[in-house]
């Protein structure tokens, strides 16, 4: 008789297939050739399930086989990061690991931006993913789907456009911005496979979640990027397929450290631009209007003005976090950090002002034990943040 394997169970992925954030951590969780079961989150899961456990009702959530969870993307892949096996995605050099994990930051808080407005301005679109978002989240609620996808469009744009700085003197501006991406990611891919060498970095995932979910799926950014930015189209395809060599074991071949380029020169002069002139200001400005209680505010960058910008308490743990690891970088790291942004604006919207207490956990602590919380309560702000003003926390999809 043959003994059955005795094989880990693989943990739970709560995800939806239409999310920024899913499609980042599984490109990551693929590549390193972690298996996980793929659950797709509607309502129900959502507020029973991961709401329940973790606090926040957000995708992707990952259930581990002993009853603790994972969230945040980024805390997630950092977490991934230090298992045993991985095929690491930062480079090793301090300097180079604070600019690739900014550049990351940069694309899940700043670049949203472009996707929200991508997704939910163009009409095909929109109606396309709200019908999408009807019947594979929010099927539950007993009410025709049409009417749940225009309703939820209407939250999507009031929640993250209009009542987020945007307005008819701005609106082709934030439109650009896929478009200015779009010029970086094809001067890079024109050298190299990946955004950094020949294999994928945290550069690529990071940019994998507005690139591949909103703007490789939904029909009217991906016309787009078919026509105008053909490497950029291709390389969405490599990195959804790319695996790390080997099945496992920290001493696979091709389990050492990657080579990557150094983030420097053109054409990462202009994202680093954007960066410094565009993002950095904003965290800065966000986190001031946290401290002094302001619920919006107003922020003039090189485009234009943002009339009414939501303050986003998420957020100012992003700049705590980088501005933490700004300040424990070796003086000779953080010299060449500085460097490298002083053309650029400089670090000063990082340092000038104090760390600005967000109100979550800093930094969260992963694996997380499940909070137990009351589906009920849950799912009464569930609904609110769905049919109401305001999203819940800094959700969005
Ligand atoms: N910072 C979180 C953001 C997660 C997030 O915003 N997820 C969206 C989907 S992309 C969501 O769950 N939205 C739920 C909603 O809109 O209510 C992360 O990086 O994981």
């Amino acid at each position: 008789m043959t003994r059955p394997r005795l094989t880990a169970a693989p943990p739970t992925l709560y995800v939806m297939d239409i999310s920024y954030f899913s499609g980042k951590l599984e490109a990551y969780l693929r590549y390193q050739r972690r298996p996980y079961l793929r659950r797709e989150a509607s309502l129900g899961p959502l507020i029973g399930e991961v709401g329940r456990a973790t606090g926040v009702m957000q995708v992707p959530a990952m259930r581990l086989p002993d009853g603790r969870w994972l969230r945040e993307s980024s805390a997630m892949l950092a977490h991934f990061e230090e298992q045993d096996g991985s095929v690491p995605v930062l480079s090793h050099d301090p300097a180079e690991r604070f600019l690739m994990r900014l550049i990351e930051d940069y694309c899940d808080e700043w670049l949203w931006r472009p996707a929200m407005w991508w997704r939910w301005m163009p009409r095909e679109s929109s109606r396309h993913v709200g019908l999408r978002i009807a019947r594979e989240v929010l099927h539950e609620l007993p009410l025709p789907a049409a009417v749940i996808a225009r309703t939820f469009t209407a939250r999507q744009r009031r929640a993250w456009l209009t009542g987020d700085g945007m307005h008819p003197g701005v609106s082709d501006a934030v439109r650009d911005m896929y478009r200015e991406e779009l010029a970086t990611l094809e001067g890079l891919l024109a050298e190299r496979d990946f955004l950094l060498g020949a294999q994928p970095s945290l550069v690529d995932f990071g940019y994998f979640g507005p690139m591949f979910r909103h703007f490789y799926c939904d029909p009217d950014p991906e016309r787009v990027m078919r026509r105008e930015a053909p490497r950029v189209h291709a390389w969405v395809q490599r990195l959804w397929t790319a695996r790390v060599p080997g099945h496992g074991g920290s001493d696979a071949p091709g389990r050492e450290q990657p080579h990557f380029v150094p983030i420097e020169g053109a054409p990462f002069d202009a994202l680093l631009e954007r960066v410094g002139r565009r993002y950095l200001p904003y965290l800065q400005r966000n986190a001031e209007a946290l401290r002094d209680g302001e619920p919006a505010f107003d922020l003039t960058l090189d485009f234009g003005t943002l009339r009414g910008v939501r303050t986003h308490a998420f957020r100012s743990a992003c700049r705590n976090a980088l501005r933490a690891a700004l300040l424990a970088l070796p003086a000779d790291a953080r010299g060449v950090v500085e460097q490298r942004l002083a053309p650029h604006g400089g670090v000063g919207p990082l340092v000038d002002l104090d760390p600005v207490p967000s109100g979550t956990q800093e930094p969260l602590r992963l694996p997380m034990e499940p909070l137990g919380l009351s589906p009920l309560a849950l799912g009464e702000h569930m609904l609110g943040s769905l049919f109401g003003h305001t999203p819940a926390s800094n959700a969005r999809s």
